[in-house]
């Protein structure tokens, strides 16, 4: 769907004078402490965040689904929502495929369908923790790191192919999230599937074009819970080095284990120019896949205060590719998706306020309170004027949440593509 730029304009005119005084007075404290308002602003607009094809209809459960009417029943659709998402929030520039989920039927068409959104493809994800229909042999027991070479080579096959998909759709990445593992203690030889993984890994890597980067996924259980083959940080980074120059780690905020310091995880694999990949959610007790920031925004902000820093100071690493992986089980998921892309630009923007120097000064003079109070000044700023004007400056809403919400567009959507559909994904 695409919103007419008159609508647009009728409803960033609405309360223009009074965003306008609330910029004021924040644009006024920024100066004053020394920052330039427009290069934040110009920075927030380089970190867009890709949409999961798999995430714009509801989520489910192992123990059930409830349906939200609309959703959408092809890619062709997902690219739509995806478009809307961008055209309100402008913060949302890339979709990131999940295949068989997604498969392009015709790539030119549907590259071309996503320029006229403005959005170009993001890292592409394979899958081999799912048998589908139509495969020869059974991913039971694994896939990469399967016991069998024929299981092996059919995972890998499947990994080339998505990124020959992704080739012909011009994107430059190439997601592996590993789902092999085991149930039970004595299931598996955990060395020799480490291994095995390295070397089906490196084939996949062997593939890819040369301008091509690898990210490396890991996550503690689920959906195996006695052992997981990459299970943490050092294991993907382990792999990632020994795969090679363009073979990176990607954390997901939902894989590690309660209370671990994710924001030290990120410095670490910066300051090594390994952190390839980043998706945002949020949960309370695993991976929840709840909406970003909802549970521990102070983590989000102290995770980009690393990104901040550490891209800086380690210029070696890479561009980050970032991306929203959540699920939506009870609310609208084109919602939950605006809301967690505001909670991403509030702690992006609130992390841009910390005075690094100020920072630097009082770590050396180990100056605790000091640096507490630095951090905590700059988290307490209320930095929505600020994400409200990048907005719409570059052609969006200045609250896409209320957009959505006062243009029916869930109605809408319903109306268009009818009450039961389904669309493909978690
Ligand atoms: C696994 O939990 C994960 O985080 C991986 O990124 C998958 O590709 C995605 O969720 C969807 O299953
Ligand atoms: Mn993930």
């Amino acid at each position: 769907m695409k919103i007419h730029p008159d609508d647009i304009t009728t409803f960033n005119q609405a309360d223009e004078n009074q965003r306008a005084e609330d910029l004021d007075f924040l644009t006024r404290r920024l100066t004053s402490s020394g920052h330039d308002p427009d290069k934040i602003l110009d920075r927030l607009s380089d970190l867009q965040i890709a949409i999961p094809s798999w995430a714009l209809g509801s989520g489910g459960t192992r123990f059930g689904r409830f349906p939200i009417g609309g959703q959408p029943r092809n890619l062709d659709e997902k690219i739509e929502d995806v478009g809307l998402l961008h055209q309100l929030s402008q913060m949302a520039g890339n979709i990131s495929l999940h295949i068989p989920w997604d498969i392009p039927d015709d790539t030119e068409r549907i590259k071309a369908l996503a320029a006229e959104y403005h959005l170009t493809f993001d890292a592409m994800n394979s899958n081999t923790f799912q048998d589908q229909p139509d495969q020869k042999l059974s991913y039971k027991f694994g896939s990469l790191s399967h016991t069998d070479p024929f299981v092996r080579k059919q995972a890998v096959e499947h990994n080339k192919q998505v990124i020959d998909y992704g080739k012909s759709l011009g994107s430059k990445s190439m997601t592996v999230w590993l789902a092999d593992g085991s149930n039970h203690p004595g299931q598996t030889n955990l060395s020799s599937a480490l291994k095995r993984t390295g070397d089906s890994l490196a084939e996949i890597y062997a593939h890819m074009p040369a301008d091509w980067s690898l990210f490396i996924e890991y996550k503690p259980f689920e959906p195996y819970f006695y052992s997981t083959v990459i299970p943490d940080w050092g294991t993907s980074y382990l792999l990632a080095s020994e795969t090679g120059e363009r073979a990176y780690s990607l954390v997901d905020l939902g894989h590690h284990l309660p209370n671990t310091n994710i924001e030290q995880i990120v410095a670490t694999l910066i300051s090594r120019g390994k952190l390839g990949g980043f998706h945002f959610n949020d949960s309370k007790y695993a991976d929840d896949d709840i909406t970003v920031g909802s549970i521990k925004p102070y983590q989000l902000f102290l995770i980009f205060m690393e990104i901040i820093q550490g891209t800086a100071t380690s210029p070696h690493n890479p561009d980050i590719a970032y991306m929203i992986d959540a699920s939506h089980n009870l609310k609208d998921p084109l919602l939950d998706l605006l809301e967690s892309l505001d909670a991403i630009g509030l702690a992006f923007l609130k992390a841009s306020l910390i005075d690094f120097e100020a920072l630097s000064d009082a770590q050396n003079r180990n100056d605790i309170s000091r640096s507490s109070a630095i951090l905590q000044d700059a988290f307490h700023t209320d930095v929505r004027p600020l994400l409200r004007e990048y907005r719409v400056r570059k052609g969006g809403v200045h609250d896409p949440i209320r957009f959505y919400a006062e243009h029916n567009i869930r109605e809408q959507l319903i109306r268009n593509r009818g009450k039961n559909t389904l669309a493909t994904g978690l």
